[in-house]
C-alpha cells in the first residue's frame, strides 16, 4: 500500500477516536447534573424561598401561579432560591421545550433577581443546561447560606428522612455518576416513560409507607446542625409546613409548604421569607 494512503488512512482513524473521546468527555462530564450542582456556600441578602410546586407540562394551573408569584410577591425581594422538586419530573435538560413557558419567566425574572436551585427527588436530574438558560445557579444539598449574622442550612430535606434505608439507597443509586450517564444516554420518549411510571408506583407507594418514614430523623437534623454550626434549618419535600424549635438548642427548622389543591380544589401556595431580620411563612393563594 502506497505510503500516502497509509497516512491518511491513520490520520482518518485518529481524527474519529478523537471526536469519540471528545463527544464521550463532553457527554459525560455536561450530562451527570449530580455533580453540576456544586455551589455549597452562598450570601443571601433578602430572600424569598419556595420548594415543591411540582410543576409539570401536563398541569397548567400551577405554573400560571408560579408565573403571578414572579410578577408580584417575589419582586420584592433580591433572591429566589428553589429549594427542591420545582418540577414533578424532570428527564434531562434536551425536555426543557416541554416547560418553555415556565422557563421564560424564570429567565425575565432573573434578569433582575438572583436565581438558586436545588435538586429534588423529583427534578434530581435538572442540569447545566437548564440553570444556564435561566440564569440560575445550581445548589448542592445541603448549602449553607449566609443571611445577616446568621448561618442557616439550605436542603430539599430528603437527605435527612434516614429512617427509611431503602428511600435512601435509592436516592444514592439516582445521583451516582454512572446512573445518570446511563439514563441520559436513552431516548427522551423512553425516559419520560419511566418517570411516569416512576410517578405512579411512588404514589402507591406513599400510601402505604409509615408517617414517620415519610419524614426527617431528628437525630440526622441534629447531626447537620452540628457539623454545620448552623442556627436555622430550612427544607421542604415532608409536606408538613410550620416552625419547629428544635429540643436542647436555639435553632429553629423550617419546613417550606408545598404547592397543593386544598378543600375545594383550590390551589394552596407559599413562600418562606425574610422580613425585618425574621423569617416568616407566608401564603400567596
Ligand atoms: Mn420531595
Amino acid at each position: 500500500m502506497p505510503e500516502g494512503v497509509c497516512l491518511r488512512a491513520f490520520l482518518r482513524l485518529s481524527a474519529t477516536i478523537t471526536l469519540v473521546v471528545f463527544e464521550w468527555l463532553n457527554m459525560s462530564l455536561f450530562s451527570c447534573p449530580a455533580r453540576e450542582a456544586v455551589t455549597d456556600r452562598i450570601v443571601l441578602d433578602n430572600p424569598c424561598l419556595i420548594s415543591d410546586l411540582h410543576l409539570s407540562a401536563e398541569e397548567s394551573f400551577h405554573a400560571e401561579c408560579f408565573e403571578r408569584f414572579l410578577n408580584t410577591k417575589a419582586k420584592d425581594y433580591r433572591e429566589l432560591v428553589i429549594l427542591g422538586d420545582f418540577f414533578d419530573y424532570w428527564v434531562g435538560d434536551d425536555a426543557i421545550g416541554t416547560v418553555q413557558h415556565i422557563v421564560d419567566a424564570l429567565k425575565t425574572y432573573a434578569k433582575t433577581h438572583k436565581v438558586f436551585v436545588m435538586h429534588g427527588n423529583r427534578d434530581f436530574m435538572l442540569g447545566n443546561r437548564f440553570a444556564q438558560t435561566c440564569g440560575a445557579t445550581l445548589l448542592a444539598d445541603p448549602c449553607v447560606a449566609t443571611v445577616g449574622n446568621e448561618t442557616v442550612l439550605l436542603s430539599h430535606g430528603d437527605i435527612w428522612c434516614t429512617h427509611d434505608p431503602d428511600y435512601q439507597t435509592v436516592r444514592n443509586r439516582v445521583r451516582s455518576f454512572w446512573w445518570q450517564w446511563l439514563i441520559l444516554r436513552l431516548p427522551l420518549t423512553k425516559r419520560l416513560s419511566i418517570a411516569r411510571n416512576a410517578r405512579e408506583k411512588s404514589k402507591k407507594k406513599k400510601t402505604q409507607k409509615e408517617a414517620y418514614k415519610m419524614d426527617v430523623a431528628q437525630e440526622a437534623i441534629d447531626s447537620a446542625i452540628r457539623s454545620f454550626s448552623a442556627s436555622s434549618i430550612i427544607h421542604g419535600h415532608t409536606h408538613k409546613p410550620g416552625t419547629y424549635s428544635l429540643p436542647d438548642s436555639d435553632c429553629v427548622r423550617i419546613v417550606l409548604p408545598d404547592w397543593r389543591f386544598g378543600e375545594n380544589s383550590h390551589l394552596e401556595a407559599g413562600f418562606l421569607a425574610r422580613d425585618n431580620g425574621a423569617w416568616s411563612l407566608s401564603r400567596f393563594v
